[in-house]
């Protein structure tokens, strides 16, 4: 399942949306399955999760599924209400059985880089605050190794300047992420969005320490040992690993 066929990088930037579209559709059908009645879950972020939450809502439309939801940003609650599924905050349960969420790259390990949609902190509370993880992607997330994606930092504007510097120094190629007006793309927690362009990423848990202890950090978008199971949709079936 994973791409160490560089022909599968190129196929997704070769704008085979149609594609993407549907294995993500397959990967959140898939993935539903997994959801069973009176469980709470958490829901992720991004266009992946669009389809799980559209299965689940037709489960609890026809009354086979009765959930809770906790959702990991506006964007996802908003749509779970709009479809009948009932969403409450993280600190309304006393726990979660499992956490559904997209990914921007998964490699041979199991580790993932998450965030490209800027809520990797929240993301990362649910998921830890979850009893299972559940990822699912398109195929085209499988990567050999990380960080061929920029590495989301949600960063404290305080001093941010400084710690842009720093992450130069140390050669991690930060680039701020600014919208089209070339203003700061702000978080659900008002802070500033900072992305290593690294291309390639020998040791995680190294660079996910090195970052867990530089002040004005206030998360990143390493994903180490979180996930449990994959499901990776394709275009004519669902891989679920393991
Ligand atoms: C979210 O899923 C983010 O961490 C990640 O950026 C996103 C992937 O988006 P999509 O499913 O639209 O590819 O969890």
């Amino acid at each position: 399942a994973f791409a160490t066929n560089p022909e599968y990088q190129k196929l997704q930037y070769r704008g085979d949306e149609a594609l993407i579209a549907q294995e993500k559709k397959n990967a959140g059908k898939r993935a539903a399955e997994f959801v069973e009645d009176q469980m709470t879950v958490g829901l992720g972020t991004g266009s992946t999760v669009f389809y799980l939450v559209e299965a689940l809502a037709k489960r609890v439309k026809n009354e086979t599924l009765n959930i809770t939801a906790v959702a990991t940003s506006s964007r996802t609650a908003e749509l779970a209400q709009k479809l009948g599924i009932t969403v409450k905050s993280l600190d309304e349960v006393d726990h979660l059985d499992l956490t559904i969420d997209g990914a921007d790259e998964i490699d041979a390990n199991f580790q993932g880089i998450k965030g490209g949609g800027g809520a990797q902190t929240l993301e990362k509370i649910v998921a830890c605050a979850s009893s299972k993880n559940i990822w699912i992607v398109d195929e085209f997330k499988m990567v050999y190794k990380l960080g061929n994606f920029g590495l989301p930092l949600e960063v404290i504007p305080f001093g941010s300047k400084e710690l842009f510097a720093r992450l130069k120094r140390e050669g991690l190629k930060p680039a701020w992420r600014l919208d089209e007006n070339k203003e700061h793309v702000l978080t659900h927690n008002h802070n500033y969005l900072i992305d290593l362009r690294l291309g390639l990423i020998e040791h995680p848990h190294l660079l996910a320490n090195w970052l867990d202890h530089q002040v004005g950090i206030v998360e990143h978008g390493l994903f180490l040992d979180v996930v449990d199971t994959v499901v990776v949709g394709k275009s004519e079936k669902t891989e679920v690993i393991p």
